[in-house]
C-alpha cells in the first residue's frame, strides 16, 4: 500500500515541521530485494537521496535534543545479550529501587534547563507490573510533561489497561525495539519472542500513544538482518513516530562483550536507509557514539538522523560529555529541534 497524501496519525508526528509534500511516499510494501537495493547504493549517494528527503519533511540543521534516565537500574530477569542489565550477566551493575518521583523530576527539570525537549525514562523489567510502582511511573510522567517536555518510557512488556493509564497521565511516547529481525532475534534473547515484542507495540499503537520502535546493529547481524528489521518496522500499519538506531556498546560481563564495534559507515548506511522508508520519523542516533567521531556523527545527521541522547550516561554506559556535543552542534551550526506544537 502506498499513501501519497498526509496520512490520518499525521499529527501524531508532532516534529514535522513542514506541510507534508505530496510527493512524499509513505510505503508499507516494502521488499528485502528493494531495501537491500538501497542500503547499498554508493554512499554519498545513498546520503544525499536521505538528506533530500529529510529537508522535505523536517527542518534542515536541526536536531532534537533527549534525556534519558534511568529510573529502576538492573536485576533484570531477562537474558537480553547486549544488555549489562540482565541480572544472569557479571557486568557490575547493581540492581537498584524504583528511583523517587521528586528525584526523577529533578534530574527532567535539569535536562530541561540544558535543552533538552524530550525525556526518556527506562527501567529493567521484562514487563510493568501494576501496583504502587506503575503508579509512581505514572506520577513521573505527569510530573514530566507538566514542565513541558515529551515524556517517553521504556518499560519492557504492558498490557492493554497500562498502555491506558500510560496514555491518560500524558505520556508522549513509549519505546520498545525490535532489536533485530525476527530470523535473527532468536541468538540474542531467549526469553522473550517477537511476538511479544510486536504484541506491545500494537498496544501501544491502540492506546494512541506515539510509538518509538527500532534496534540495534553490531551483534552479528547479517546487512540482509538489518534490512528486514527495517521491513518489520516500515510495513506496519502505521509507521513508528521514532526509530532509534543504536550501535552496540559491548560491555564485559554480556554474551555480546567480544564484538567488534560498528563501522561508523555502517551506522550512516542504517538511518540512510530507515530515514528513506520512514520520511517522517524522527530517526535518532542513540547508543554507540562514544565509539564515533565527530564527523562520523555529523555524516548520519546528514543522513537523516535528527536526534541525539545528551547527558554522560545513557542508561548504564557512557555517552559523550554535554559540552563536546553542545560545541559540535555550534560549530556545525545545527541547532535543536523543537516539537512542532511548542515552536
Ligand atoms: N527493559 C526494557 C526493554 O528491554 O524493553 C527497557 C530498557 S532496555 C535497556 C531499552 C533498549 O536499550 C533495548 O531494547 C536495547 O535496544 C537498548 N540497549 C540495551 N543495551 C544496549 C547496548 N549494550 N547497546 C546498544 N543498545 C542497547
Ligand atoms: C534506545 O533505543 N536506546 C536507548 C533508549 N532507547 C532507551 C538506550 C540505550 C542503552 C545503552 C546501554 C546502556 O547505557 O545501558
Ligand atoms: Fe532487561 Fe530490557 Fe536489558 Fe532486556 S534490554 S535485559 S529486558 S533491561
Amino acid at each position: 500500500m502506498t499513501e501519497l497524501a498526509a496520512p490520518p496519525h499525521f499529527t501524531a508526528h508532532a516534529h514535522v515541521s513542514k506541510p507534508l509534500p505530496t510527493a512524499v511516499n509513505l510505503r508499507h510494501d516494502w521488499t528485502q530485494a528493494q531495501v537491500r537495493a538501497l542500503h547499498d547504493k554508493p554512499l554519498l549517494e545513498l546520503v544525499y537521496e536521505a538528506q533530500t528527503l529529510h529537508r522535505q519533511v523536517f527542518q534542515e540543521n536541526h536536531v532534537q535534543l533527549c534525556s534519558l534516565l534511568s529510573i529502576k537500574t538492573g536485576g533484570c530477569s531477562e537474558d537480553c545479550g547486549y544488555c549489562p542489565q540482565a541480572a544472569r550477566y557479571d557486568t557490575g551493575v547493581k540492581a537498584e529501587k524504583l528511583m523517587q518521583v521528586a528525584d526523577v523530576l529533578k534530574s527532567a527539570t535539569a535536562a530541561k534547563e540544558a535543552g533538552a525537549t524530550r525525556f526518556c525514562m527506562g527501567a529493567a523489567w521484562r514487563e510493568i507490573k501494576d501496583g504502587p510502582q506503575f503508579n509512581s511511573v505514572l506520577d513521573m510522567v505527569k510530573g514530566v510533561k507538566a514542565l513541558g517536555l515529551e515524556a517517553c518510557c521504556t518499560l519492557g512488556m504492558l498490557s492493554d489497561s497500562q498502555a491506558k493509564a500510560l496514555k491518560e497521565a500524558g505520556l508522549t511516547a513509549y519505546n520498545h525495539n525490535l532489536d533485530t529481525s525476527a530470523e535473527a532475534y532468536g541468538d540474542i534473547i531467549s526469553t522473550r519472542t517477537y511476538q511479544d515484542r510486536l504484541k506491545t507495540i500494537e498496544r501501544v499503537r491502540n492506546a494512541g500513544i506515539s510509538v518509538c520502535s527500532g534496534g540495534i546493529i553490531g551483534m552479528g547481524e547479517s546487512i540482509d538482518d538489518r534490512c528486514n528489521l527495517l521491513i518489520t518496522l516500515a510495513n506496519q500499519p502505521v509507521h513508528p513516530e521514532s526509530v532509534p538506531i543504536n550501535a552496540l556498546v559491548a560491555v564485559e560481563g554480556t554474551p555480546l562483550e567480544k564484538q567488534a564495534p560498528v563501522k561508523p559507515v555502517e551506522m550512516v548506511r542504517m538511518i540512510a536507509t530507515a530515514r528513506l522508508m520512514m520520511p517522517l520519523a524522527m530517526v535518532r542516533l542513540s547508543a554507540g557514539r562514544m565509539q564515533m567521531s565527530q564527523e562520523a556523527q555529523l555524516l548520519c545527521m546528514m543522513a537523516g538522523a535528527n536526534s541525539i541522547f545528551f547527558g554522560d550516561k545513557l542508561l548504564t554506559t557512557d555517552n559523550p560529555a554535554y559540552g563536546e556535543d553542545m560545541a559540535l552542534l555550534k560549530e556545525a551550526g545545527i541547532a535543536p529541534l523543537l516539537p512542532a506544537v511548542e515552536r
